[in-house]
């Protein structure tokens, strides 16, 4: 399958229609970008495949726009290894906030390495997305999966309370989607 190389740095681009974001549940981390008639339009490497002793192995995307600008950003997650968000713009390159890359490492347990899945919605109404994560495998013998909001530069969401979606019980892993559109405000 070929893929056109990405622009250079600089000159972010917007493609008419819909399109369809993949990462692979394991294996090279690398996100794909595909129109909605399944034609590739980009691909790039999230993370570096095995840094030190970290594995990211397979990638975890999410959509939304984190800066209210009407054009959607892709959010990337280890699908194992050390759980840092990513940012990225749709032509591969990475997102950046106050000229600093997006890049949150998530405190999901001591020492936690499994992955991290990731969604994005406008959660406190400000016109732009947030971050949500959950870790990707349990995160720790009686440690339940909190789901945890983050502003782009970091920051936990003012007014946010991480929440236990299967209880105080539950020590597995965690699938999240998320959507500002189920209700009218
Ligand atoms: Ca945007
Ligand atoms: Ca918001
Ligand atoms: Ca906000």
């Amino acid at each position: 399958m070929e893929f056109p190389e990405p622009p250079a740095q600089g000159e972010p681009e917007v493609y008419d229609g819909d399109e369809i974001v993949a990462g692979p549940a394991s294996g090279l981390p690398v996100v794909r970008l595909f129109d909605a008639e399944g034609v590739p339009l980009r691909m790039w490497l999230a993370y570096e495949p095995q840094a030190g002793a970290i594995t990211n192995d397979g990638v975890h995307v999410a959509v939304g726009d984190l800066d209210g600008d009407g054009v959607s950003e892709i959010v990337t997650a280890p699908a194992d290894g050390q759980p840092f968000v990513r940012a990225w713009n749709a032509d591969g390159t990475i997102f950046m906030h106050e000229d600093n890359p997006v890049g949150i490492l998530v405190d999901f347990a001591l020492n936690y390495n499994g992955g991290a899945r990731v969604a994005v919605a406008d959660v406190d109404f400000d016109g732009r997305g947030e971050i949500l994560t959950v870790a990707a495998t349990a995160p720790g013998p009686g440690i339940p999966p909190a789901i945890k909001a983050f502003e782009i530069d970091g920051t936990p969401v003012a007014g946010w309370t991480d929440f236990l979606p299967f209880g105080p019980g539950s020590d597995v892993g965690v699938v999240i989607t998320a959507t500002d559109r189920f209700l009218k405000h």
